[in-house]
């Protein structure tokens, strides 16, 4: 490793999904980036050239950066020019946002902050955060009011496919005045290829939000099809291919519930603070919680009628367990809350779980997909991943298909 002699150019407050990925970019247009995070363990992996997290040319971006000498992480800040905030913002009991990681990271770094510095938050947060923490910076240091330049940006990547999409996506900034909105375009504008759009910071806050909330309403829209198709006897998936035949309709995929940590969550940051206004956000969550708990009593229901007619218990396949297709993501994902549900309330029977992405997993004995699909007497798909397009099953299994595996 290269040692590097000068100040950083960049504190990056946060080292996770969104936080290294940018760390790393940053420090590829050769600034020198320091980054923090609260754990020893990111932090003592990062500085060995690792990462601790899984995603596409993450490893080589990281790898680069620290042998440069361009990206060195801590647990503490320095003092840089320019300081990003892109820590969690989890929610509390009764979904209301909790942005207690932001202000710990501006706190962190509040002594020192020097005129002229640039501050950005990228961490989705509720309308009004920026700021409240303008507020804060200068409530502690008032010798800096309206010398700082304050600016939210929030990233709107796809998990597996962050490195990419970090460079070409378009990018919305809002500072809290003209200038901070100038001074953090100049900044995007070094490593980021994609329009730059410029607003105001609470334009920005609710764009991050309405953005994952319109998909989480549309996929509502696809899972409420997916109930009423079901008492009706239609082929869900038929129909919504032939309606999106329509030049101007064009519907999401019903699924076993909506998992992530952003669309699943973000929604709530509006539904929390405008509750009488988001009537369509609110119930649209509802409405994809509920689908989940469907599916597991729709798995329930199926093995109780397979034990009538047959006169044994049946043998259970559950395939898939990651929060979408393709992906080794678990964390919040409505196909492991099925199978939790499903195993809380087995009765002997035999079961078959499956993750192809996944070598093995700490609670759930893991079975291959193939060999689960052929000793079944029940095949559930609750993740659309690619490889159980490919499976044949025998025409006697009772198939239960969440997710539009086998289409007609
Ligand atoms: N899903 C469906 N039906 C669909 C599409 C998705 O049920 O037709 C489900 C998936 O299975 C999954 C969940 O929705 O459980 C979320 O998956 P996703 O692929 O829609 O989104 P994420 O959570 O991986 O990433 C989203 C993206 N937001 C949008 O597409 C508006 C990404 O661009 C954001 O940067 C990211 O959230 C984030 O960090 O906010």
């Amino acid at each position: 490793m290269k040692i590097k002699k000068s100040s950083p150019d960049v504190v990056m407050m946060g080292l996770g999904y969104i936080g290294l990925p940018t760390a790393a970019l940053i420090a590829k247009s050769g600034k020198y980036v320091h980054g923090v995070d609260i754990n020893q363990n990111v932090v003592d992996t990062i500085n060995s050239g690792k990462v601790h997290i899984v995603e596409p040319e993450l490893d080589a971006a990281v790898a680069f950066a620290v042998n440069e000498g361009n990206l060195v992480a801590d647990t503490k800040p320095v003092n840089a020019r320019t300081y990003i905030i892109v820590v969690p913002t989890p929610f509390k009991d009764k979904n209301e946002p909790d942005t207690s990681f932001v202000e710990a990271a501006t706190v962190a770094i509040l002594p020192l902050l020097e005129e002229g510095d640039l501050y950005i938050i990228e961490s989705t947060s509720p309308v009004g955060t920026t700021e409240k923490m303008t507020g804060l910076i200068y409530s502690k240091r008032p010798e800096l009011k309206n010398k700082l330049y304050v600016a939210y940006c929030p990233e709107r990547v796809l998990p597996g496919n962050v490195m990419h999409e970090l460079v070409h996506n378009d990018r919305v900034i809002g500072g809290i005045d003209n200038a901070s909105t100038q001074k953090a375009l100049s900044f995007y504008q070094q490593f980021v290829k994609g329009e730059l759009h410029k607003t105001n910071a609470r334009t920005a806050e609710m764009c991050k939000l309405v953005e994952n909330s319109s998909r989480d309403v549309q996929i509502a829209f696809a899972n409420e099809l997916s109930l009423i198709c079901d008492k009706a006897d239609i082929n869900v998936w038929e129909l919504i291919n032939l309606t999106n035949k329509h030049p101007r309709v064009n519907l999401l995929q019903p699924g076993c519930g909506v998992g992530g940590h952003c669309i699943a969550v973000d929604p709530y940051f509006i539904v929390a603070d405008y509750p009488m206004e988001s009537k369509i956000i609110g119930t649209a969550r509802e409405i994809n919680n509920y689908k989940s708990f469907w599916c597991a009593e729709k798995i329930k229901n199926t093995k109780l009628e397979f034990q009538l007619k047959h006169g044994r218990k049946p043998r259970i396949a559950l395939m898939g367990l990651a929060f979408k297709p393709n992906i080794d993501d678990l964390r919040e994902s409505p196909a492991k809350y099925i199978v939790q549900k499903v195993l809380q309330d087995s009765n002997d029977e035999e079961y078959f779980i499956v993750e192809p992405n996944i070598a093995s997993h700490n609670v759930f004995k893991l079975t291959d997909y193939n060999v689960a699909a052929e000793q079944a007497d029940i095949v559930v798909f609750l993740v659309g991943h690619k490889q159980f397009f490919e499976l044949e099953l025998d025409k006697g299994k009772v198939v239960l298909d969440f997710c539009g595996i086998v289409r007609q």
